[in-house]
């Protein structure tokens, strides 16, 4: 789909009426730059490398040895425009501060963390951070300080290379070169040119959470944040075990709603035929508990036996294919014969994998992800300039056939016609300057009222700190009215954060909303504008306003660590060094909204630049619908202007032969262009068709 939408972009471009419309130019770098992010993420050694492995048809690829000091998060990229040039794999190591900010925790996630899974410790997790870095500096020594903070790239990527940055090693074994890095290597990219996924994507392999170390646990959950997609992979044994739902539970607690689930590992099952669908209903019934709201697609597999089909079977193949699998697979499918030949082996194999539905889940997913919408949008505009040349090369072919008729030869035809054209360029400009002002009215307008709705937003949640405080500062003084010697109290943020995030995502749909009714004002008034001018163009449906719920800006101001949350001793400290019960409330007022405003602020902010991006994509394209429409009609005048400079010079009439080679050879072009746009919109159609089936 995407592929089909660039090359309708690129015939745009070419076709005559748009030559030089920044527009579609600006469309194309958008498809191009377009990345959809998909997260793996599950329990260590549920299978997420070779699941990946499959995935990208790569055996082989990922390291999939399971060493519990590894902690890389691995991207995938494919086909991605901005990819830097004459690199295939870079690693970036962590800086020294990261380890110490690791241990403490980024504030929302972390906060999601405690609530939700259950024996989080993060004593513990500071103890593991420590051992991390005691055991880096015993395996790299001095070496280990000219790394930290840096990177290492590679024009290539080979399997020992990836081997000493996210491969195993055991911590002592003499093996100088396996793993020796994987410590202290916090992301691999790597990059690849080909792409099998229709548009770049960039698949994100992580550790893996309910790891004994800690670490991995952390460090997944911060790379939740992140993605558009994610693919919760299960073991089918333990398949929605307590650690899997509390993953779940952060991605919605991070308002992530697009999710797939793989069971794999069913080939460790004992009757496929038996325990699949058993399992399977017990995720889904797991699922609609924990969801009610989605609907979550459920796919069951093996990474396995896919890795064995795309290595094109063999012993391995030979090993999997039991009775008992041909049995599932004809439960897949009734249709499914007993293979007779190596490829139909393989390729039942590859079926019981799980690997093509999954691939469709993804496909739908993505449709209706971020990624999608702006696809949708593109593919709307794409139809509408067809339309608009389409349009316009049908009045002008009408103006040259009613020029050709109206051929009687009278001398002053030629300033008559001459008058015309002018009342039309006259007319023309004035339409220009109307339309330029009501856009830039609503730009004016939208202005105002990003900056109302964010103002707004500011004050809303000003009051919830206000409240918020209120009651901690109560808390306190109820707490030294109880004599606090025993036990020291502490303010705890984490129901303000909640709190925060749900005022903060309520104001700004609020906002989204407000500006898509100022939009829905303007719009029909620019449209009515034209059609008094061109009745024939009233028909033209412009997408100006976007449609709501867009992504949501990014929470992670809320996820700063703030004073409050330093917890014990410097609570401790702060109980010491106030002695004055009053004076102590009054600072406790004072810290909360000193850490707390400007995290307000922040959310605003990224509040502010979300509407604003919204607003620029909405304004280009009014401006390119109403004003492409401008300049349509003011390159007609200019056309039958030039051609009226003819009639006047070569002093023949308009009914001329020559007059009529030079209209002809026009309205062929015209027709050529005008079946051409036909053709387009068609494709265009065709796309939009296939999505909403896909979407369903
Ligand atoms: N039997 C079986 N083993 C698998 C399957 N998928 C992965 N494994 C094995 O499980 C181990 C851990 O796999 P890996 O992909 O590293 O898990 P990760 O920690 O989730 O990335 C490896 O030895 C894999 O070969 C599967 O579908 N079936
Ligand atoms: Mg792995």
């Amino acid at each position: 789909m995407r592929r089909e939408l660039v090359a309708c972009g690129r015939e745009l471009q070419a076709a005559r009426p748009f030559r030089g419309g920044s527009f579609v130019d600006d469309m194309l770098r958008l498809l191009a730059k377009l990345t959809c992010r998909i997260a793996v993420i599950g329990q260590v050694k549920a299978g997420k490398s070779t699941f990946i492995n499959g995935l990208v048809r790569s055996p082989g690829l990922l390291p999939t040895d399971v060493n519990p000091w590894t902690t890389a998060v691995t991207h995938l990229h494919f086909a991605r425009a901005d990819a830097p040039a004459n690199i295939a794999a870079e690693f970036t190591f962590f800086d020294s501060n990261e380890w110490e900010r690791l241990a403490r925790g980024g504030g929302h996630i972390r906060e999601l963390t405690e609530r939700l899974v259950p024996g989080f410790e993060p004593e513990l997790l500071q103890k593991h951070v420590d051992a991390m870095r005691r055991r880096s500096e015993e395996r790299l020594g001095n070496t280990l300080r000219t790394l930290l903070g840096k990177k290492h790239s590679f024009p290539s990527i080979t399997k020992e290379v990836l081997e000493r940055y996210v491969c195993s090693g055991l911590p002592s074994s003499g093996t100088e070169h396996k793993g020796i890095y994987s410590d202290v290597v916090k992301s691999a990219d790597l990059y690849f040119t080909s792409n099998d996924f229709g548009f770049p994507t960039t698949i994100i392999d992580t550790p893996g959470t309910n790891d004994p170390f800690l670490v991995r646990d952390e460090i997944t959950r911060r790379a939740l944040e992140s993605a558009d997609i994610y693919i919760v992979v299960l073991t089918a044994r333990q398949a929605l075990s307590s650690a899997d739902v509390a993953l779940l539970r952060i991605l919605r607690g991070l308002h992530k709603e697009r999710i797939a689930v793989f069971i794999n590992r069913i080939d460790e099952l004992g009757d496929f035929v038996q325990d699949v669908p058993a399992i399977m209903k017990h995720v889904q019934s797991g699922l609609r508990r924990e969801f009610p709201t989605s609907e979550i697609p459920v796919v069951v597999g093996s990474a396995l036996w896919a890795e064995i089909a795309i290595r094109g079977g063999g012993p391995d193949a030979d090993r999997a294919l039991t009775p008992k699998l041909e049995a599932y697979a004809r439960l897949l499918d009734e249709a499914s014969v007993a293979p007779s030949s190596p490829q139909e082996r393989i390729e039942i194999l590859f079926k019981c994998s799980g690997l093509s539905p999954l691939c469709e889940v993804l496909a739908r997913l993505t449709l209706d992800s971020h990624t999608g919408r702006v696809l949708t949008q593109i593919s709307r505009s794409f139809s509408e300039l067809a339309r608009v040349g389409q349009n316009a090369a049908s009045h002008e072919v009408e103006v040259l056939e009613t020029e050709g008729k109206a051929g009687v030869p009278l001398a002053n035809q030629g300033e008559m016609e001459l008058r015309a054209v002018d009342a039309e360029v006259k007319e023309n400009e004035r339409l220009t300057i109307t339309l330029q002002s009501l856009i830039t009215d609503l730009q004016i307008r939208t202005d105002q009222l990003i900056d109302d709705q964010c103002n707004k937003m500011v004050e809303i949640l000003r009051d919830v700190v206000q409240g918020f405080s209120e009651v901690e500062c109560e808390n306190l003084r109820n707490a030294v009215v109880e004599g606090h010697r025993g036990r020291v109290w502490r303010s705890d943020s984490t129901l303000l954060r909640q709190s925060l995030e749900e005022e903060f995502i309520k104001s700004y749909r609020e906002a989204e909303q407000e500006i898509a009714k100022l939009e829905s004002h303007v719009f029909p008034k620019l449209k009515q504008l034209l059609g008094r001018y061109r009745p024939d163009w009233r028909a033209i449906d412009n997408s100006g306003s976007a449609t709501g719920s867009d992504e949501l800006p990014l929470l992670s101001p809320l996820s700063k660590v703030v004073a409050l949350d330093l917890g014990e001793p410097w609570w401790k400290h702060w109980w010491t060094r106030n002695r004055n019960a009053e004076s102590q409330i009054v600072e406790l007022d004072g810290i909360i909204r000193r850490e707390f405003y400007p995290i307000v602020d922040e959310l605003a902010e990224s509040a502010r630049s979300n509407l604003k991006v919204r607003q620029t994509t909405t304004l280009q394209e009014a401006n390119m619908v109403f004003m492409g429409l401008v300049e349509l009609l003011k390159e007609q005048s200019r056309a039958r202007l030039e051609r009226t400079r003819a009639l006047i010079t070569s002093g023949a009439a308009s009914s001329s032969p020559e007059m009529q080679r030079t209209r002809d050879a026009r309205t062929a072009e015209l027709k050529n262009q005008i079946n051409k746009m036909e053709v387009l919109v068609r494709r265009l159609e065709s796309i939009e068709q296939a999505w909403a089936e896909k979407i369903g």
